[in-house]
């Protein structure tokens, strides 16, 4: 954050809040004995992060089962996106309530388009016959597919995970920033590595380091290996410039502790973890710092 900070370029970009940003940044984190990359500067919703995580894997596009957990992170895309469609000047809260509320107004407003967990678990395929017509192929499941591959070709360098699907990018509300996941087994460990194209250090960054340790935790735990290292790399990696007041108290704060997270219980597989299997211990941070999210 000091780095971004002190020697970012300012850079106006797609949300024109204006930013400070380094293009290439890399973190190391040791995930052994139960630790976790969870920050102690300010507190982290780690279960926020965690039930997003679930999302995911659940295969979720929709807001709704969010909204339904009090999860908030993902409203602002469907709102301003419904606001912009049907000029309808309708409040945020007013609107996560019908979604809430209104099961047909939630299937019509509250899809983000085919996102993370439509990639993860159903990426659509298609065949290409002799005569240049498309026919629907199976989907394919990236999640159980990396399952498999770890326990029947450990040493396989094509352990990935890709949220990228450049064929669907413009029906997203947001194209992936988490886009890319690779797993690799050294002995008995799980190293995992995420390639993030854009990073909003100040707000993102948190979560999605957590919800990475988290993974690759509950992938581990699924294939019988231990947690390794976890290799952060960011492309476009920014703070925004009205998270000024947050970034500057945050500086000034040191960081203390070392945060553990367990998994109370291995689930039947990848997909049934319940937020009540997770368990973070240790974790004593400094107060929450709020900040507008930028759209
Ligand atoms: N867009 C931007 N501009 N920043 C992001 O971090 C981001 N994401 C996701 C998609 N687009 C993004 C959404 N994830 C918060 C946290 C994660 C988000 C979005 C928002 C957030 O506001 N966190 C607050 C409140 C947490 C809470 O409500 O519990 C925080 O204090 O941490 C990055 O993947």
């Amino acid at each position: 954050m000091r780095k971004v900070w002190e020697q970012g370029d300012k850079r106006v970009d797609r949300t024109s809040v204006g930013t400070r940003s380094i293009f290439g940044a890399s973190l190391r984190f040791d995930l052994s004995a139960d630790r976790v990359p969870l920050l102690t500067t300010k507190r982290v919703y780690w279960k926020t992060a965690a039930r997003e995580m679930l999302w995911f894997l659940s295969g979720e596009t929709n807001i709704r089962p969010l909204v339904q957990q009090g999860v908030k992170i993902w409203n602002e895309w469907p709102h301003a996106n419904y606001v912009k469609k049907t000029g309808d000047a309708i409040s945020l809260e007013r609107f996560i309530e019908r979604i809430a509320s209104d099961v047909t107004f939630a299937e019509r407003w509250g899809d983000l388009g085919p996102v993370y967990g439509k990639q993860w678990v159903d990426w659509s395929t298609y065949k290409i016959d002799t005569d240049g017509r498309y026919t629907k192929g199976p989907s394919v499941n990236q999640i159980s597919n990396v399952i498999d591959s770890l326990k029947q070709d450990p040493a396989s360098r094509r352990h990935i995970i890709e949220g990228w699907n450049v064929a669907e990018i413009d029906q997203m509300a947001l194209p992936p920033c988490h886009k890319t996941y690779q797993f690799h087994v050294n002995g008995s460990r799980l190293n995992c590595l995420l390639y993030q194209r854009s990073c909003d250090v100040a707000l993102g960054l948190p979560f999605n380091l957590f919800g990475a340790a988290l993974l690759s935790r509950m992938i581990a735990q699924q294939v019988g290996l231990t947690p390794g290292n976890l290799v952060w790399m960011g492309g476009d990696v920014h703070l925004y410039l009205n998270h000024r007041n947050l970034i500057e108290e945050q500086l000034s704060r040191e960081p203390a502790g070392e945060p553990k997270l367990k998994i109370a219980q291995r689930a039947e597989d990848i997909f049934s973890y319940r937020i009540e299997d997770f368990e973070v211990t240790d974790y004593a941070p400094q107060t929450p710092l709020r900040a507008p999210v930028a759209v």
